[in-house]
């Protein structure tokens, strides 16, 4: 029998187009997804989130979606960049201000691609993270752990959620971020 994943989602804005909110494009990309036989179980309210890292850009509109998905995490990957693209994201720099962007963060209990390469990403360090770039999906994602713009919404819609390597739930992971990083974030 064929056991069907739920998968976890991060979604982000910090650019409005025009006559649309940040958070209007976050409800509307999560209203795109459905037709392409993405399941939406669970949405979290939409936070107003301080850029990371600091200043890098305006402040986001984050949240997270628990969804069910009757393919892989690589086929639904492809369905979130069909989404980003209808929206007018181009991918000319990283970390630039995104008019949408849908992060694919867990799969289930899935490590993905293999354990090895999960731990190569884990470890890297904070300067090799600035300008190294996987070009393979790595899940779960390996920066889910330390970013309160992801982990506060997720709490939300999946505080149970068990990290598959580090056997942390949500709650748990962001229990143990620093206060500082979290007093920022509001919902909307
Ligand atoms: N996404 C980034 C970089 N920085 N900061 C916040 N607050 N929220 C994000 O979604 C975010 C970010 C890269 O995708
Ligand atoms: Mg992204
Ligand atoms: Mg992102």
């Amino acid at each position: 029998m064929k056991t069907v994943q739920q998968f976890l989602i991060a979604l982000g804005s910090n650019m409005p187009e025009p006559g649309m909110s940040p958070a209007d494009t976050l409800r509307a990309a999560l209203a795109a997804l459905v037709p392409k036989g993405v399941v939406v179980l669970a949405q979290s309210r939409i936070y107003h989130t301080p850029c990371f890292p600091v200043g890098a850009g305006p402040d986001y509109a984050n949240a997270a979606a628990r969804v069910r998905y009757d393919g892989d995490a690589a086929a639904l990957l492809g369905k979130l960049h069909e989404v980003e693209t209808g929206f007018g994201r181009n991918r000319v720099q990283r970390w630039g201000a995104r008019v949408l962007d849908l992060d694919l963060v867990a799969a289930g209990a899935a490590v993905l691609p293999d354990a090895e390469t999960w731990a190569y990403w884990y470890h890297l360090p904070a300067h090799r993270q600035m300008v190294e770039a996987p070009d393979r999906l790595i899940l779960p994602h390996p920066r889910l752990q330390d970013r309160a713009f992801v982990l506060v919404p997720l709490a939300e819609i999946a505080p149970d959620w068990a990290h598959p390597v580090l056997g942390k739930s949500v709650a748990d992971m962001l229990a143990a971020l620093p206060e500082d990083s979290v007093s920022g974030i509001e919902a909307m």
